[in-house]
């Protein structure tokens, strides 16, 4: 048995992408769904606005090496080992990736480029491209979205030129516009070390200079915006220390951009960079696009209607004209639980997703019980199917339901009820 949808081939022990063959192991678990959506290249295209916004922060950021088409089929060791996640971290299950074998996996995030970012010579880059995570369904979460990774190093004999360089480039910059404030709280301390590796004075002018960089570029991106508030705080990373996440007061919300910090000298030193220091960053374009064009759904970039695509020109922000939302049908699933085992909403959302595809819009557990006698736990899901693009017919939907049930009941060994 074959399923084949634009380069990709399902087979019985291997995947096929483009010619490349995949065999399939117990690790296993990517979807024709999802890799239907690798040819698509949103980042690359000039009129999405996920392309309007990589092409921004480009602009921003001009004396960068700009890569854009790294394959998004990684190897794990370049989407963890690499990049020193530990063996057992949670980041890697498969109910959190898409594998196509236990040593091949869609990349979850585009630090897995690092280190090909590293053996390039350019000592700052960007690298953008789709990245994919097995999620919840709702409007702001969808497996396939875009990161843009940035990264800087400064590489010198000795302290004192490092020092300089450093600080040249500061000194290079173009000072913080008025409208921004930013809130920065975040000290240096044992739980967010500098590496025992670097020296203090260096690795503070390293932050600033990270800091200076990324809040510059918040201001290029929503230069106009009368009142910006920026947020820095604490966070960890396997692959940088200190580590910090940076965090836009918009309409009402902290919205979480970007991760970012001191790249781990274990890092740069596989990377064949002893003598360098250096800072990474990688934030989500789809949160971003969402407030700067006032796009509600996430699904919207995917869309292929004219009435989406024609709205945007290339190099501009502008605000999303809606056109009228079609009626969504909404249908409930409950079962019990087999009486062993774990269960993630993640897998239930998938098998959804795989049987139905973009018409569903939201998955949600609406009632979860356990019966007091025989310890049998129930859930009952709600699922609301609806098209971007057109009308659905509730004997469509049902159809499609009758599908859902009987893949939920045989992938998950359920007891479907009523
Ligand atoms: C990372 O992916 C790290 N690789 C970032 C990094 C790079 C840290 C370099 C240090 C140095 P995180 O999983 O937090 O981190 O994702 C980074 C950003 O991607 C988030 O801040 C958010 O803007 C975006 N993002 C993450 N998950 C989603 C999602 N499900 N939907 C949309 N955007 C997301
Ligand atoms: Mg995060």
């Amino acid at each position: 048995t074959t399923k084949q949808n634009a380069g990709v081939v399902f087979k019985d022990n291997a995947v096929i992408v483009h010619g490349d063959e995949y065999t399939k192991d117990a690790w296993t678990n990517v979807t024709p769904t999802v890799l239907s959506k690798i040819s698509r290249q949103l980042h690359l295209q000039d009129r999405n606005p996920i392309g309007i916004i990589r092409q921004l922060i480009e602009g921003h950021f001009h004396d960068f090496k700009g890569f854009n088409s790294f394959s998004p089929i990684v190897t794990t060791r370049q989407n963890f080992d690499d990049l020193l996640i530990p063996q057992d971290h949670p980041s890697r299950t498969k109910s959190d990736n898409y594998y196509f074998n236990e040593s091949t996996v869609l990349r979850a995030h585009t630090s897995a480029h690092q280190l090909q970012g590293l053996a390039s010579g350019y000592n700052k880059f960007l690298i953008s491209g789709d990245v994919y995570r097995r999620d919840e369904i709702d409007s702001s979460h969808y497996p396939v979205f875009h990161q843009i990774e940035g990264f800087a190093y400064f590489e010198h004999e000795n302290k004192q030129d490092t020092l300089a360089a450093i600080q040249a480039d500061l000194d290079n910059a173009s000072p913080i516009p008025e409208n921004i404030q930013v809130i920065d709280d975040t000290v240096i301390h044992q739980g967010n070390p500098i590496q025992s590796c670097h020296d203090q004075q260096v690795v503070e002018l390293v932050a600033a200079h990270l800091k200076h960089s990324i809040n510059s570029m918040i201001c290029h991106i929503f230069a106009g915006e009368p009142d910006l508030k920026v947020r820095w705080i604490e966070a960890y990373f396997p692959f940088t220390s200190p580590s910090y996440e940076v965090e836009i007061f918009y309409q009402g919300e902290w919205l979480e951009v970007l991760g970012c910090g001191v790249v781990q000298q274990t890092l740069m030193n596989r990377g064949g960079r002893d003598k360098a220091i250096g800072w990474a960053f990688g934030m989500g374009l789809e949160r971003l696009a969402m407030v700067l064009f006032g796009i509600p759904d996430i699904r919207l970039f995917w869309s292929e209607d004219a009435r989406f695509l024609e709205q945007f020109q290339p190099g501009q922000i502008s605000k999303f004209k809606p056109f009228s939302k079609y009626p969504p049908c909404i249908k409930d699933i409950s079962f019990w639980l087999p009486a062993t085992g774990d269960w993630h909403d993640n897998n239930f959302c998938e098998t959804v997703r795989g049987v139905a595809g973009d018409i569903v819009e939201n998955v949600k557990v609406i009632d979860d019980f356990t019966h007091p006698k025989t310890n049998r736990r129930s859930l009952c899901y709600r699922i609301m199917y609806r098209s971007m693009d057109r009308n659905v017919t509730n004997d469509e939907i049902n159809e499609i339901q009758e599908k859902v049930r009987a893949a939920v009941e045989q992938d998950f060994d359920v007891e479907l009820r009523e």
